[in-house]
């Protein structure tokens, strides 16, 4: 084991939420840090961020920036991470990706530990994080799958508006207090920042999260349909999906129905062995009004798992409602989790 060693870290976007939030990660995980970069576009290069009790100068990120980093973890956007991905990679780094550009790429692995953490030794120098509300998703349900099959889900979701990033959080804050001050709403970030129309998000609901494809499916859907399969190593599980934006800050909620393979299987089963799942948290008692929501998931990195139901008129169909912080198990924890299993089974 390299537990005394210690690595060279870049996070890129680190003025953005996930940013932010990889920060306070790596802080929270004690992360065996030498030296920290941060990186950023030329908008906030000179900026201060503190970590660890010391300041740390922002600088632009270029492709020398990551000249001696072991470790470079990326949330700047899927455009920075096709240009400059492959520059650190180049440079000798381990790009832990929290964009879309590499997710579905072949030689990429796409992980989350608690289901395919073994995927991350074939890596060639990227591993992608997947989509928020599919990490979510598949952490909960590959217990269930592992021990009883999984023929289908078809899951809805209720996502927090941080997912889209600082610009519509404060969008959401001005919005709301425009309604309450009974004056306009403006409306220029959701639901999704350059495309052609835009809806109040404050005391609404918007079913479109990112962009639509030519199926009618948004992008954030295909993105839970296909990386689903990708991570569970089942092309020929059937996904459907409905991503919705709601106005609250943080945590994505999904109502899931899953269709198990095995005959008779219980509710107490279910729940047993999502007790038992490492990363899962059961909140589950409806004699004592017991689930998770979005504000009680806020600031954790845990899955939570409630409101376990069979289906009433399929043998085989359970409902669930599951709830995790976006930006922890959703994005940044996810990454640093990644990161922490690289350097424990010496996969650098
Ligand atoms: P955000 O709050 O808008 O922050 C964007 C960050 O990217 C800022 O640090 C920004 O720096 C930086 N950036 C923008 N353009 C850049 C450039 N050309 N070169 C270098 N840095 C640049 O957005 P966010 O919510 O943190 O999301 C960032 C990205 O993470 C998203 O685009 C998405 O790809 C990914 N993401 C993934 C998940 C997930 O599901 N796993 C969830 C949310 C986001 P400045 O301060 O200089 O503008
Ligand atoms: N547009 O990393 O808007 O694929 O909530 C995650 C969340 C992209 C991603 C969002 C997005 C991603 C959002």
């Amino acid at each position: 084991m390299s537990e005394a060693k210690q690595y060279n870290v870049a996070v890129v976007g680190a003025t953005g939420a996930v940013g932010q939030k990889m920060l306070e990660t790596l802080e929270d995980r004690n992360f065996p840090i030498n030296q920290l970069k941060l990186l950023s576009s030329s908008r906030s290069a000179g900026s201060k961020v503190t970590f660890q009790g010391n300041d740390y100068t922002v600088e632009e990120a270029t492709p020398e920036s990551f000249e001696g980093i072991d470790i470079a973890l990326f949330s700047a956007g899927g455009s920075v991470s096709k240009k400059l991905a492959p520059e650190a990679v180049k440079r000798g780094a381990v790009v832990v990706d929290n964009t879309s550009a590499y997710r579905m790429a072949e030689d990429v692995p796409l992980v989350v530990p608690e289901v395919n953490e073994k995927d991350i030794a074939d890596h060639k120098g990227i591993i992608a994080n997947p989509n928020c509300s599919t990490i979510q998703m598949v952490a909960a349900l590959e217990p269930v799958r592992k021990a009883v099959g999984m023929k289908r889900v078809i899951v809805s979701t209720y996502q927090a508006v941080s997912g889209a990033g600082n610009e519509a959080a404060e969008e959401l804050r001005n919005q709301s207090q425009a309604f309450l001050d009974d004056t306009d709403l403006k409306a220029d970030i959701l639901p999704v920042k350059g495309d052609k129309k835009h809806y109040p998000i404050a005391f609404n609901a918007l079913p479109q999260i990112d962009v639509f494809q030519d199926n009618g499916y948004t992008f954030e859907e295909m993105k839970m349909i296909n990386e689903t399969k990708k991570i569970m190593h089942a092309p020929e599980l059937s996904v459907a999906a409905t991503c919705v934006r709601l106005p609250f800050f943080t945590s994505h909620a999904e109502s899931v129905y899953v269709e198990v393979e095995k005959d008779g299987v219980t509710v107490e089963e279910i729940k047993q062995l999502l007790a038992d799942a490492p990363g899962i948290v059961l909140e589950d008692d409806p004699a004592t009004q017991t689930y998770p929501t979005p504000l009680s998931a806020a600031g954790k990195r845990d899955v939570f798992v409630g409101r376990i139901r069979k289906d009433l008129d399929d043998d085989r169909g359970f409902h669930l409602w599951v709830v995790s912080d976006n930006l922890l198990k959703g994005a940044a924890w996810n990454s640093v989790q990644i990161a922490e299993c690289l350097i424990a089974n010496e996969w650098l």
